[in-house]
């Protein structure tokens, strides 16, 4: 029997959107969850601040995993297991998809031979394992072979890169249930107004004044912020149960998002805890969530934000803006969504997991 310490497992350690990961095949992984988690923690060096022992980048962004495996559907090529790998806890959790991660599946499908290139572009649909809804990814494959090079610039990611398009059907409710799981557009929780919203990612939405901050402080401030972080988490952890998450002391969402007034002409400006540090950008179905928020009447999203002349928004965030496209069909149900985003392989080998 092979012993991964010694012989190692293959991976691709991508970076997808402003995230990074390792992609792994789910036929190179033990079958039991319980072992996959036990051997990620090895692989990424958690739990340790520094991730010194592993592969991980101490951030919470780049502690990242997918698995993939042919698709369990038949309106899907592959299915795509997200898991995020805490970096001080020994704790990994299915608990939130990723979109960002999500930009790097399509190229990894293709390069593992999971999914075959279609002449210059193929489209790859994508069965988001942790939610249930399938995306479509639309990767560059001139010749036959992905291209990572193009003209395509995301805020938060030096240099250009080949554009990945990403489209998502059916997101209201991914993980609770409805776009609104208390059935409000204001909850009232620790006497501050949130928006308890899920279209793609359960996130907790709140106006940065209610709290006392103009919502325009850097990720290293409302990181120190040690004060804000205990009220959002006590505000969060309120949010779970009623969001039908249950207890979410050790689970990733619902996020912390605080919105106010756009500065640099987008539609609202956000600053979002993935929940326990301040995201760098902001995750891909966090700011469809909060395109979202800016829609319903009476929220503090509505409250703060300019609302564009078309169907995308411009959210933006500690390094910039992300640009999601949110669309309604006639009868008011949040029908579509869209993003732009850029993936690139890093490296593909062998990881050495701690024995
Ligand atoms: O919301 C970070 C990221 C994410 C998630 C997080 C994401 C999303 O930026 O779709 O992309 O919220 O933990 O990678």
């Amino acid at each position: 029997m092979s012993d991964p310490a010694i012989d190692g497992i293959p991976c691709l350690w991508m970076r997808g959107g402003t995230s990074k990961g390792a992609y792994f095949l789910a036929s190179d992984l033990p079958a039991q969850r319980e072992a996959i988690d036990a051997l990620l923690l090895r692989i990424m060096g958690s739990p340790d601040p520094r991730q010194i022992d592993g592969i991980g980048g101490a951030d919470p962004l780049t502690s990242k995993v997918a698995i993939l495996s042919p698709s369990s559907r038949e309106d899907a090529d592959v299915d795509y297991l997200f898991l995020q790998v805490y970096v001080e806890e020994a704790l990994v959790s299915d608990a939130q998809g990723c979109g960002n991660i999500l930009a790097g599946v399509g190229p990894a499908a293709i390069e593992r031979g999971l999914v075959a290139a279609t002449g210059d572009e193929t489209r790859v649909r994508i069965h988001m394992v942790n939610t249930g809804e399938v995306a479509t990814a639309r990767i560059a494959t001139p010749g036959g072979r992905v291209s990572y090079s193009g003209d395509a610039r995301i805020d938060g990611v030096p240099g250009n890169h080949a554009a990945v398009p990403l489209l998502f059907e059916t997101l209201e409710g991914s993980m609770t249930g409805a776009l609104l799981p208390t059935g409000n557009a204001v909850d009232v929780i620790d006497g501050i107004e949130c928006t308890l919203i899920d279209n793609g990612m359960p996130c907790v939405i709140l106006r940065a004044s209610d709290v006392g901050r103009t919502g325009a402080e850097t990720r290293e401030t409302m990181d120190a912020d040690t004060g804000l972080k205990a009220r959002l988490e006590a505000i969060r952890l309120q949010a779970g149960p009623l969001m039908n998450l249950g207890d979410v002391t050790e689970k990733t969402v619902p996020k912390m998002t605080l919105v106010s007034p756009p500065t640099g002409g987008g539609a609202v400006s956000t600053r979002s805890f993935i929940p326990h540090r301040c995201h760098a950008t902001i995750g891909v179905f966090a700011a469809v969530s909060v395109a979202t928020a800016c829609l319903i009447e009476g929220s503090p999203a509505a409250s703060v934000s300019r609302l564009p002349e078309g169907e995308t928004y411009v959210i933006e965030h500690p390094t910039g803006a992300a640009e999601v496209l949110v669309e309604r069909d006639p009868d008011g149900k949040f029908s579509r969504a869209g993003t732009l985003r850029t993936a690139r392989k890093l490296f593909d080998g062998r990881v050495f997991p701690r024995a």
